[in-house]
């Protein structure tokens, strides 16, 4: 391993682990390196504490009690969605609508914004890197709308091409729905300057954040976006919490989503009216106890200082990057000048599943397959790839483990 320094120390970077219950566990008898995290990261005591400490003092439905019980839950629940307005800067909590997670927010914009404001003809722009969960509920919309879905190439590396962009945006271009970061690829793609031109074009812009927002700053009003989507369970939170974020005017205007408890002003058989945001899009008893465990993630983010976070995960991955390229015939996927630490990977022509199951052998969890971004391994002509991604509390020695689990694999299989 090298010795220059390094942003986090092995003491920090112990201290952030021993926060983390499950990095203690043995998987086939050694000890687990995960690097999974682009799937879903770990959970921090705190995180999990905030769980049991929910059911065991303060479990009751939100919003419509005059209960203590009730009343401490719905604070805990709505100190939830000022610590993500302020995670985000949004510019107020109305703006914040708590979803089950990434694909359940973008679904939710398609199937109200999207089915009141796109027509016969429209145009609709996503990017040939999208996860699954940014693609098909635009087809599904474009189906029954007749309106035309169009694809942003990317470069070899494993870039947006920006100048077909350009030519892509036309008058009739209603919406641009971008991921801010590759799951597959790690590639940061220049958010600002795509939301820039979709805007100069006319068009409103989402953003899939999911990959994004562990990984580096956000700031949705300055990025200017439209719509901002991304789940709790890739920011140290529980499953089953999301968020969408929204212009509050557009939001205003849209149609509602699911309907039922929460979500009305009043109900008769005649007419019902809606309530008002961020309630009109929360529709039903909502995922209190996950929800209010995002915020202890959040303070666990910030806690631990995001912008060295930010480094640290940078720093595994130019280490990790320099050691697999000495691998004799390892291909990397998403060489993008701007990445987060994500690595997609071939040796040869290893299927990734039977280099997945040697890795979890030695303890080594990574993840193997198209990473619901088939389009993508379809430009790059292959059917999938083995993937490590890192967090805060991985380590270089975690790094060294994976190169040799790695060679230690290749012997095996060639
Ligand atoms: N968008 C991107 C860019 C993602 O990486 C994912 C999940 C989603 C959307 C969907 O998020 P969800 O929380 O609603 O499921 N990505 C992955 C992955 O890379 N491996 O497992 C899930």
């Amino acid at each position: 391993m090298e010795t220059s320094t390094h942003i986090l120390n092995t003491l920090q970077v112990e201290d952030i682990r021993k926060q983390f219950p499950i990095l203690k566990r043995t998987i086939h008898n050694k000890p687990i390196v995960y690097f999974d995290n682009a799937a879903t990261t770990q959970k921090p005591m705190v995180v999990i504490d905030a769980l049991s400490h929910y059911y065991m003092h303060s479990n009751a439905n939100i919003h419509r009690g005059i209960h203590t019980l009730a009343e401490e839950a719905t604070a805990a629940y709505e100190a939830t969605r000022t610590a993500v307005q302020v995670f985000i800067n949004a510019s107020c909590t109305e703006e914040i609508i708590f979803t089950r997670g990434t694909t359940e927010s973008i679904n939710l914009v398609a199937n109200t914004w999207g089915r009141k404001n796109i027509q016969e003809g429209d145009e609709i722009i996503i990017s040939e890197m999208e996860h699954h969960s940014n693609i098909v509920p635009w087809q599904i919309l474009c189906e029954e709308k007749k309106a035309v879905l169009k694809v942003i190439p990317i470069s070899d590396e494993g870039e947006l091409l920006l100048d077909v962009y350009r030519q892509l945006l036309t008058s009739k271009t209603k919406l641009v729905a971008i991921t801010y970061v590759s799951n597959s690829l790690g590639t940061i793609n220049p958010i600002s300057e795509i939301i820039q031109m979709a805007h100069n074009a006319g068009a409103l812009v989402l953003v899939d954040g999911a990959q994004a927002t562990v990984h580096l700053d956000i700031d949705v009003q300055k990025m200017d976006c439209d719509f901002y989507a991304f789940s709790g369970h890739k920011i140290y939170a529980p499953t089953g919490v999301g968020v969408l974020y929204g212009k509050k005017a557009l939001l205003e205007a849209m149609p509602v989503f699911m309907g039922g408890g929460e979500m009305i002003k009043e109900v008769s058989f005649v007419k019902t009216t809606y309530a008002e945001l961020p309630y009109k899009y929360e529709a039903g008893t909502p995922n209190i106890a996950d929800t209010i465990a995002l915020k202890a993630a959040i303070d666990f983010m910030r806690e631990t200082d995001v912008a060295m976070i930010h480094q640290h995960e940078k720093e595994l991955l130019e280490y990790a990057t320099k050691q697999m390229l000495q691998i004799p015939n390892l291909r990397i996927y998403g060489t993008a000048e701007n990445k987060t630490g994500v690595i997609s990977f071939l040796v040869n022509n290893i299927h990734p599943q039977d280099m997945g199951v040697l890795l979890d052998n030695q303890g080594i969890a990574v993840r193997t397959g198209h990473h619901c971004t088939q389009p993508l391994m379809h430009r790059l002509g292959i059917p999938g790839t083995v993937r490590a991604s890192f967090a805060v509390y991985n380590t270089m020695e975690e790094v060294d483990r994976l190169i040799n689990g790695i060679q230690k694999s290749i012997k095996m299989l060639l």
